[in-house]
């Protein structure tokens, strides 16, 4: 019933055990890994997982995660479809909680929040968190929507959702306009507590302040009075 999409860049050490654990999991129906241009030996290391469901899909050279997820989703065909990034820091054991609101037909899109209390966070960058508080506060006053957290990795569609609207950014601003798109569409929307292990920019966190920038005018631009403003 799930296909697990996997934007994968330079992530040699961390793409076995997460596919392992992603395969583990009793809803995992296919797992579209999308290679963003790795020269790191990602491709090798999912070369030889051995599973039916893998299939390696590769991006002729490096254009960032909402290229690689436009990609992924593209080629979906279960009936959910789930971002799962690659570097361990968001667990495939809770697949179960982000699943539950879409298996009982209340949802038809579920978010991770990383600031929902009850399961188990590394506590690491303060204004990092306080950056992703203001970007899901700003998102939230334009798009109407009360979410905790508007950048998590974490996001869980039934594939029709993702079928109603065109897709256009390249980089991290695919995390507002997918939010911004699933709010104009009048989406069912849920949000559910997942643990999470942030990692250090020494363990490979790539992202900048220059994404939060790009976020800005993602929330801006697929807002409503953005939308309004393009089609002028
Ligand atoms: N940074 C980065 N990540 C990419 C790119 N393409 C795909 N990804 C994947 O997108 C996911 C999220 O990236 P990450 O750097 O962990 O961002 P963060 O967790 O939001 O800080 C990971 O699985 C990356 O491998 C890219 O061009 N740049
Ligand atoms: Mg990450």
């Amino acid at each position: 019933m799930l296909t697990v999409v996997v934007p994968c860049f330079n992530e040699a050490a961390t793409i076995a055990t997460t596919l392992k654990r992603v395969l583990d999991s009793p809803y995992t129906g296919e797992v579209l890994v999308v290679d963003d241009g790795s020269t790191d030996g990602s491709v090798e290391v999912v070369e030889r997982v051995d599973d039916s469901r893998v299939r390696l899909l590769r991006q002729p050279e490096n254009r960032g995660k909402g290229a690689a997820l436009r990609r992924g989703f593209a080629e979906a065909s279960r009936p959910f479809v789930l971002v799962q990034d690659a570097d361990l820091e968001y667990d495939p054991s809770d697949y179960p909680a982000l699943l539950a609101p879409l298996l009982a037909d209340e949802a038809d899109v579920v978010f991770g929040s990383r600031f929902m209390g009850g399961r188990p966070h590394r506590v690491l960058y303060f204004w990092h968190s306080l950056g992703n508080r203001f970007l899901t506060l700003l998102s939230n006053a334009l798009t109407n929507l009360n979410l905790t957290d508007m950048e998590t990795g974490y996001k869980v569609f039934r594939r029709e959702v993702l079928e109603s609207f065109e897709l256009e950014e390249d980089r991290f601003g695919i995390e507002p306009e997918l939010t911004a798109k699933a709010a104009a569409g009048r989406w069912r929307i849920y949000e559910v507590g997942i643990s999470y292990r942030g990692r250090t920019y020494a363990e490979g966190k790539k992202i900048g302040w220059r994404d939060g920038v790009r976020a800005v005018v993602s929330i801006v631009r697929y807002s409503p009075i953005g939308e309004r403003l393009r089609r002028r």
